[in-house]
């Protein structure tokens, strides 16, 4: 296997003789590059693309680093001590496999972090629902005064959080990618929000995904677990402190939800803590977000007050279940972030009241079965639209449940799902998959529908 070197000098064996080998060329591999090189650290850099998206950065910023493209060569991992593994590289990737086969020890960007931060970490992971409990559990830390470094698979590299000074707390959503290089993070509280199928282009099955996720609560901090959730709920380590939350009627000292007068209440065991619809954010999936967040809260010491006032305030993240338009009596919604059939199906219920959902979905599946969407779509979806790779897929299984149209781009979705569309009904966009295929990513997903939404308006 050859690849392309960036170095000009001739390559022979000891050419590609390093001790540490980062894989991959996004935003990870270069936060790892940046860290290794503050450290004075020499190593060098591949990924399997030709023109990676940081490749332009790294050479403008560190020239020397020896760069190799196109493939990955068996025979620069092999030789390495250690690679430093991106979260889009699978392990199973042969020229990898083969490393690891060696001896090579591989691990990635969070294993680095966690062996040299000096505060705490709050981690969140869960096929659904992470970035809204990230974001949250951060706003409630800033709201009680605290110094937070907020990052991993949202936004910011971990490793970048390191170059930015010192913290009180780290505030981490982790992937479940990330979490299958991790062993020392040993989080001070850690929750998997809940495991419904994703990623199984890249996993064996359901519980090969579990495993990785389940790495989220190694060490000793507090586990806080969906006790609504079988796979969590069979995560739980009995010597370890739990906090559970729940959607139902909660056992005393577990975060639940109880009708009081008709009121449903936020609730700690026998305790009220504020009533349901005082949260901002709409759903009943965002209630368990909310009561994940209120128990990491817990396990951080945060004031309640200052919790509660970020769960009256906080409008949510843009592309999650998020309000476009109203029009002719139509309300449309941009929930281009619901990209396996989980989040579709908690968006679809979120929204939907009496059948009155024009569902637009599709994209890159990643494997899924789409048959678990034909039940939800059954009782609350009227009409579907389809785009992208795998809307075929998707037609297959909606079918004979709700009538289905396909459309070649997001305009004529939005075009389509506005003659289907009725005074009363819904326009959601809640593709049920990955954007590859069509746009570079999910942002750029629910901003071409949202401005296809907007040249109805106009
Ligand atoms: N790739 C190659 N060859 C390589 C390296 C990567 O083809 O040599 C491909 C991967 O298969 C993948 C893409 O390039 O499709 C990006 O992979 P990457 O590891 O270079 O990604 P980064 O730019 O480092 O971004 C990663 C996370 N991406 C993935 O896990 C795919 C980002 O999460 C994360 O924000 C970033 O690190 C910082 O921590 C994005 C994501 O889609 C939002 N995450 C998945 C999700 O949320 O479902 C897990
Ligand atoms: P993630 O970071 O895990 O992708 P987000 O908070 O970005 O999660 O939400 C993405 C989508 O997942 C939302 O738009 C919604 O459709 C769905 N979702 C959010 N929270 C939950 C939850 N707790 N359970 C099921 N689906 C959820």
């Amino acid at each position: 296997m050859s690849c392309v070197a960036e170095q000009t000098v001739e390559m022979t064996n000891t050419d590609k003789q390093f001790d540490t080998v980062i894989v991959g060329l996004g935003k990870t591999g270069f936060s790892c590059a940046c860290y290794l090189a503050d450290q004075n650290v020499e190593f060098a850099v591949t990924d399997s693309r030709n023109d990676p998206p940081m490749l332009a950065v790294i050479r403008e910023q560190y020239p020397q680093i020896p760069l190799y493209l196109g493939n990955f060569d068996t025979e620069l991992l092999c030789n390495a001590n250690q690679l430093l593994i991106s979260p889009g590289v699978s392990l199973r990737e042969p020229a990898v496999a083969n490393a690891i086969a060696s001896g090579v020890s591989v691990y990635g960007d969070i294993e680095l972090f966690s062996q040299n931060i000096t505060a705490p970490v709050v981690a969140i992971t869960g096929s659904n629902g992470k970035s809204t409990v990230t974001t949250l559990i951060a706003e409630m830390a800033r709201a009680a005064g605290l110094k937070v470094g907020l990052g991993g698979n949202l936004g910011c590299p971990a490793l970048d959080l390191l170059r930015e000074g010192k913290v009180d707390v780290y505030i981490l959503e982790l992937s479940s990618f990330q979490l299958e290089t991790v062993s020392s993070l040993n989080a001070l509280a850690s929750v998997v929000l809940n495991v419904t199928e994703d990623h199984m282009d890249r996993y064996a099955g359901l519980e090969d995904y579990t495993i990785a996720k389940a790495h989220i609560y190694d060490g000793d901090g507090t586990m806080v677990i969906n006790l609504d959730d079988p796979y969590v709920v069979k995560m739980r380590r009995e010597e370890r402190k739990v906090l559970g939350f729940t959607l139902a009627d909660p056992p005393e000292s577990v975060y639940g939800v109880r009708c009081y007068d008709n009121i449903r209440w936020l609730v700690r065991g026998s305790k009220k803590i504020m009533p349901v619809d005082m949260i901002r954010i709409a759903g009943e999936h965002n209630v368990a977000n909310s009561l994940a967040a209120l128990a990491l809260g817990d396990a951080l010491k945060l004031p309640e007050e200052a919790m509660l006032k970020i769960l009256q305030t906080f409008a949510g993240l843009p592309h999650r279940c998020q309000w476009v338009a109203e029009v002719n009596g139509v309300r449309w919604y941009n929930d281009s972030k619901g990209t396996n059939v989980g989040a579709a199906s908690a968006a679809i219920r979120g929204l939907a009241d009496n059948k009155n959902v024009i569902l637009i979905a599709g994209g890159d599946g990643k494997g899924a079965d789409f048959n678990k969407l034909a039940e939800v779509a059954s009782d609350h979806i009227r009409a579907a639209v389809v785009i992208g790779r795998d809307g075929p897929l998707l037609k297959q299984a909606l079918q004979g449940i709700v009538s289905v149209y396909d459309a070649s781009d997001m305009k004529a979705a939005v075009n389509t799902a506005a003659k289907l569309a009725v005074t009363g009904d819904v326009v959601l966009l809640s593709p049920a998959c990955a954007s590859f295929d069509m746009f570079k990513d999910y942002q750029a997903r629910g901003h071409a529908f949202i401005k296809a939404v907007e040249t109805l308006v106009s």
